[in-house]
C-alpha cells in the first residue's frame, strides 16, 4: 500500500536521521520533501508533482534517472553474483572489466584502480596510499596534506578533515592531526574583499603560490601531498583562474609532492572531458572518484593510482593492509560497467564539450543582467550566480544567507532543484539535458529571481 504524504513524514521524522539537516525537522514532518520517483531529468514529489533536477541527485545522476541498460545490468549481476569480496587475492568478472575500462579513460601513466563505496573513503584511502609511499620509499616524515579552505572532500573522520569547512570541523574535533589548509582561488570574493574587479590571471598565480609559501613553512620533507578538486563543487562551483592549475601542476613537481586531484564531482564528464584532470591539462598522482561512475545508481568510489606509485608500494613487498567489504562490490561494478557503456554508447563527454555545456553557458552569461545577480560563471555542466545587493561596487547583502534561502525556495516551488550556497546559487544538471530542458532551467532561474528580488524588497 502506498502511504500518504503526511503518514511517510511524520513516520520519516520519528526514526530517520537525516545527513546535512537541521534536527529540527523532526519537529515540522510536514516540511520534509518527499521525492517517490524520477525518470530522466526530473524527479516527483509523493503527489505526483514534476521538479526538474539542476542538481542531478547530489551531483551524481549524470546520465540522468531510468536508464534500462543500466537497470538491466544490475538485474542480471544480481543473478550471477550478487556479492563477493575481492580481499586476499580474490576477484570477480565485474571488477576486472570495470578497472580495465576507467583505465581506458583515466590520463596516461593513472592505470591501477583501488575500489571503495564512497567518496569519502576514496579519500581516506588516499591518505593511507599516500602515507605508506612516502614510508616506503625512505621518507616516513613527508606526511602532511595540504588542503584547502571551503573544499569539500567528503564526511569521514578524514574526508571531513581534508575539506576545509569550519562548521564540519567544529563538530567531532577535527582537523585529524596531519591536514593544514591555504585559501581557494575564489576570485569573485577576492573582488569583494577588495571592493573592486581584481586581476584574474594574477589572483590564480597569487592563490597557486600560497601552496608553495606553505611548502616553504612545514618543510617540503614534511608534506606529503596537495589534495584539491579541479572546481570546488560543494563550496560554490569556485571555478579557478586559468593561471591556477598550471602554477600548481608546476610547485608540486618541483617540490616533490604528491598531486591529489579530488574527481568525485568533476570526474566521469562533468567538465566536458572524462576527468577535470584533462580539462585543465594536470598530470595527478592520485584521483579519488565517485557519484558520476555509477550515475549516482548504485554506490560505489574509488582511487585511481599512478603506475609510479603503485611500483613502489609493490617493490616494498608488504601486504596492503587496507581494504573494505564493499570494495568492487559485483552488483555496483556492473551498474558502473554498464554506465560507461552507455556513456561511450551516446558519446556524452564530447557530446557535452561541444554541444550541452556550450549551450548552457551563453544562456547562463545572460543571468549577470538580472539585478541580483554579480557574476554568473560555468564550466561544463557545473553554473554557480553570485548573488550581490550592489554589483557595480561588489557589495553583498548583509543577510546574504537568508536571501539564497528564500531564491532557494522559490526555485523549489517553480519546480526547480537549485542549490544555495552561502551567497551563491548553483547548478549541476545531468549532462542529458536537452537544450527544451536547459531553456526550462534557465527560465525558472529568472523567474525564482525575480520572486526573490520582490520577497526581499
Ligand atoms: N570529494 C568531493 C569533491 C565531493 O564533492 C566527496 C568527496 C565525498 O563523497 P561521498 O560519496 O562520500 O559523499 C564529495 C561529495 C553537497 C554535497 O551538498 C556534496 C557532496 C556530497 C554530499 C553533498 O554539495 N560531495
Amino acid at each position: 500500500m502506498r502511504l500518504d504524504t503526511l503518514t511517510l513524514q511524520q513516520k520519516d521524522a520519528k526514526h530517520h536521521l537525516h545527513p546535512f539537516s537541521d534536527l529540527q525537522y523532526q519537529n515540522k514532518p510536514s516540511m520534509t520533501q518527499m521525492i517517490s520517483r524520477a525518470e530522466g531529468v526530473y524527479i516527483y514529489d509523493n503527489d505526483g508533482r514534476k521538479i526538474l533536477d539542476a542538481m542531478s541527485g547530489l551531483w551524481c545522476v549524470n546520465m540522468g534517472y531510468g536508464n534500462q541498460s543500466v537497470h538491466k545490468a544490475v538485474r542480471e549481476q544480481m543473478e550471477e553474483l550478487i556479492y563477493y569480496n575481492t580481499f586476499f587475492g580474490t576477484s570477480h568478472p565485474p571488477a576486472v572489466k570495470l578497472s580495465e575500462m576507467i583505465a581506458d579513460v583515466t590520463p596516461e601513466g593513472m592505470n591501477q584502480i583501488f575500489f571503495t563505496g564512497s567518496g569519502s573513503e576514496a579519500n581516506d584511502t588516499m591518505i593511507r596510499l599516500v602515507r605508506h609511499y612516502w614510508a616506503s620509499k625512505g621518507q616516513p616524515t613527508k606526511s602532511i596534506i595540504i588542503s584547502r579552505k571551503n573544499a569539500y572532500h567528503g564526511s569521514t573522520m578524514a574526508g571531513a578533515s581534508l575539506g576545509g569547512m569550519s562548521e564540519m570541523h567544529a563538530q567531532g574535533g577535527l582537523p585529524i592531526p596531519g591536514i593544514v589548509h591555504i585559501d581557494q582561488p575564489y576570485y569573485y570574493e577576492a573582488c569583494v574583499e577588495a571592493g573592486e574587479a581584481l586581476d584574474r590571471a594574477e589572483f590564480g598565480r597569487q592563490a597557486a603560490q600560497a601552496l608553495e609559501a606553505k611548502i616553504d613553512e612545514l618543510g617540503e620533507d614534511n608534506v606529503a601531498a596537495f589534495i584539491a578538486e579541479p572546481i570546488q563543487g560543494a563550496g560554490g562551483v569556485i571555478i579557478p583562474p586559468e593561471t591556477y592549475w598550471p602554477e600548481v601542476d608546476r610547485i608540486c613537481k618541483e617540490r616533490n609532492i604528491l598531486l591529489v586531484v579530488d574527481e568525485v564531482i568533476c570526474g566521469f564528464g562533468r567538465t566536458g572531458e572524462w576527468f577535470g584532470s584533462d580539462y585543465f591539462n594536470i598530470k595527478p598522482d592520485l584521483m579519488p572518484f565517485a557519484k558520476g561512475v555509477t550515475s549516482g545508481y548504485l554506490p560505489l568510489g574509488g582511487l585511481v593510482v599512478s603506475d609510479e606509485i603503485v611500483k613502489v608500494l609493490r617493490d616494498a613487498k608488504v601486504e596492503l593492509a587496507h581494504g573494505y567489504t564493499y570494495s568492487a562490490h559485483p552488483t555496483c561494478a556492473a551498474a558502473a560497467i554498464a554506465n560507461i557503456e552507455l556513456m561511450h554508447q551516446t558519446n556524452i563527454v564530447d557530446k557535452v564539450k561541444n554541444e550541452v555545456a556550450p549551450y548552457l553557458a551563453n544562456k547562463w552569461k545572460l543571468l549577470t543582467d538580472h539585478p541580483l545577480v554579480g557574476e554568473a560563471r560555468s564550466l561544463g555542466m557545473l553554473a554557480a550566480i553570485e548573488i550581490v545587493k550592489d554589483k557595480d561596487n561588489f557589495i553583498r547583502h548583509k543577510n546574504a544567507k537568508e536571501v539564497v534561502g528564500v531564491c532557494r525556495d522559490h526555485c523549489f516551488a517553480n519546480g526547480l532543484v537549485m542549490r544555495a550556497v552561502g551567497n551563491k546559487m548553483i547548478i549541476a544538471p545531468p549532462l542529458v539535458c536537452s537544450n527544451r530542458e536547459i531553456d526550462e532551467i534557465l527560465e525558472k532561474v529568472w523567474q525564482s529571481l525575480d520572486m526573490t528580488a520582490t520577497s526581499i524588497n
